[in-house]
């Protein structure tokens, strides 16, 4: 098979802004294991929570099941996710995170 134009070139298009790269949510799964005080310490020692807010976000996935922990660059959220499973695997709990795309 030849290509319909053998002689088209590759152009390569200049921007003026560079683009922004995409934002990847944490996501904080709930469990019935991991200890309320275990969650609030990550929150707090990973994703840069107050203590009050790492409260607020704990509960809010303790009732409805989900929450965002923090929004990163792909590499930094993933290796958060990396990070913090292996710590409370480490401490004995299921405690279940994720990284997902922002919008
Ligand atoms: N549900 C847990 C408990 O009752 C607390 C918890 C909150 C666990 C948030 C995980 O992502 C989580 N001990």
């Amino acid at each position: 098979m030849t290509r319909p134009d053998s002689s088209a070139k590759t152009q390569t298009l200049e921007r003026t802004q560079t683009q922004k790269p995409r934002l990847w949510r944490v996501l904080l799964l709930n469990d019935d294991y991991t200890p309320m005080d275990f969650v609030v310490d990550v929150l707090v020692g990973h994703f840069r929570r107050s203590e009050a807010e790492a409260q607020v976000i704990m509960l809010a996935v303790h009732h409805k099941g989900q929450g965002v922990a923090g929004i990163y660059t792909r590499d930094i959220a993933e290796s958060k996710v990396t990070q913090v499973t292996g710590e409370a695997r480490a401490a004995g709990y299921p405690l279940r995170l994720l990284a997902e795309p922002e919008g």
